[in-house]
C-alpha cells in the first residue's frame, strides 16, 4: 500500500512577503542593523544548523535528545493517546517521529519556514507510519496568530504542540510571552506544550556552542547574507563579514553578530548601507532561561500545569505544559 501524498499548503500571502521584505529592510537600515534569524533557514541554512547539532561544542541538541530518550515513557504517560502531534521548526522531523509511536499519534503537523526540508520530511513521515496522516504547512510564527491556521480545532483532536531545541530563544522575552499565550489558547482543556529551553551556564561553554573551531556556526552565519541577497537583490559579500558570538550576560542572550572587516557600502533595492570597519549587524539572539525564569513565563502565559525534566547539570530543560 502506497502511502497517500502528504498535504503541503503555504499560508504566506503577497501581503506577507511584502511585509517580511520591508521589515528585512527596516531592520538593515536601522542605525543598530538587524536580521531576523529566520533567514538563517534557507536550504543551506538548514544543512549548516544540522551540522552545527553534530558538533562536539554545540550542547543543547545531544543534551535535549538525552532527556528525551531518559524520561520518553514518563512523559508520553503524560499525552493524550491519539493526538496530532504539531511539530513546530519541524526540520527533518527526526525529534518529532521519535514519539509518534509513543503516543499513538494520528496526525502529524509540521510547521516550517524551510519548504524544501518540509517536502522531505512529511514524505518520510509518511512512509515510515503509513498509518498516521501527514500534513504540513510552510509558514514562520513570528506572528503568532498563524497557529490559528497551523492547529485544527483542538475539539476535533487534541493537540500536542512539540517545540523543541530551544528555538523559542531566538524570540526577544514579551514576543516569546505572547506566542506561548498564543500556543495555551489553541490547547483547548486536554492539550499540551512540550518545549526545549536551554539554561544559562559559564560564558566560555556559551560562547563556544556559537562558535566552534571548526566554523560551522560561522559559516551558517554568514550565508545569512547570501539568503538577503536573494531575497532583496542586495550585494552583500558574505567575505566582507566575520562572525562574532557573545554572551551578554545582563540580557541572559547569545547574540551572533556579523563585523564588517572593511568599509563597505551595500546596496539595498534602491538604497544603501554604509557599514564602517567594527560596525555590525545583530543575527540572532538565542535566549537563556532558567528553570525559574521560564516556569514564570510559563504561568504568565496561562499555563496552569507545568513539569520540567532535566539532565544531570541542569544544562538544558524540558518544559510539559498543560492548560
Ligand atoms: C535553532 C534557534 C535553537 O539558538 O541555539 C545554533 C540556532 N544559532 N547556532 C540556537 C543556532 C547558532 C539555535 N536555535
Amino acid at each position: 500500500l502506497a502511502p497517500a501524498v502528504p498535504a503541503l499548503s503555504r499560508i504566506q500571502t503577497q501581503q506577507d512577503q511584502q511585509h517580511t521584505r520591508q521589515t528585512l529592510l527596516q531592520g538593515l537600515l536601522a542605525p543598530q542593523a538587524r536580521i531576523c534569524p529566520k533567514f538563517l533557514y534557507d536550504e543551506q541554512g538548514c544543512a549548516l544548523y544540522n551540522a552545527i547539532c553534530n558538533l562536539a561544542e554545540y550542547y543543547p541538541t545531544r543534551t535535549e535528545a538525552g532527556i528525551f530518550n531518559r524520561y520518553r515513557n514518563e512523559i508520553a504517560r503524560k499525552l493524550p493517546r491519539g493526538c496530532q502531534w504539531v511539530d513546530l521548526g519541524c526540520g527533518d522531523g527526526a525529534k518529532a517521529f521519535e514519539w509518534l509511536m509513543h503516543v499513538n499519534a494520528t496526525r502529524y503537523v509540521g510547521v516550517d519556514i524551510a519548504s524544501d526540508w518540509l517536502q522531505n520530511t512529511l514524505q518520510s513521515g509518511a512512509k515510515r507510519f503509513p498509518e498516521i496522516e501527514f500534513i504540513g504547512i510552510v509558514t514562520d510564527f513570528t506572528k503568532p496568530l498563524k497557529l490559528d491556521r497551523v492547529i485544527a480545532s483542538a475539539e476535533e483532536m487534541t493537540p500536542v504542540l512539540f517545540y523543541p531545541g530551544s528555538s523559542i530563544g531566538n524570540f526577544e522575552p514579551e514576543a516569546a510571552l505572547s506566542l506561548l499565550q498564543a500556543m495555551r489558547m489553541h490547547l483547548g482543556r486536554d492539550g499540551k506544550l512540550l518545549i526545549g529551553v536551554d539554561t544559562p551556564k559559564d560564558t566560555k561553554l556559551l560562547e563556544a556552542a556559537y562558535d566552534d573551531a571548526l566554523g560551522v556556526t560561522a559559516a551558517f552565519n554568514r550565508n545569512v547574507l547570501r539568503a538577503v541577497n536573494r531575497e532583496l537583490g542586495s550585494d552583500f559579500d558574505p567575505r566582507g563579514f566575520a562572525h562574532r558570538a557573545v554572551f551578554n550576560a545582563t540580557h541572559s542572550r547569545v547574540e551572533m553578530h556579523l563585523v564588517s572587516l572593511r568599509e563597505q557600502l551595500v546596496h539595498l533595492e534602491s538604497q544603501a548601507r554604509h557599514f564602517a570597519v567594527g560596525e555590525y549587524i545583530v543575527t540572532e539572539h538565542s535566549y537563556k532561561y532558567s528553570t525559574e525564569r521560564f516556569t514564570e513565563l510559563l504561568s504568565l502565559a496561562g499555563f496552569g500545569r507545568i513539569d520540567h525534566f532535566s539532565d544531570e547539570t541542569g544544562g538544558f530543560n524540558v518544559f510539559l505544559a498543560s492548560p
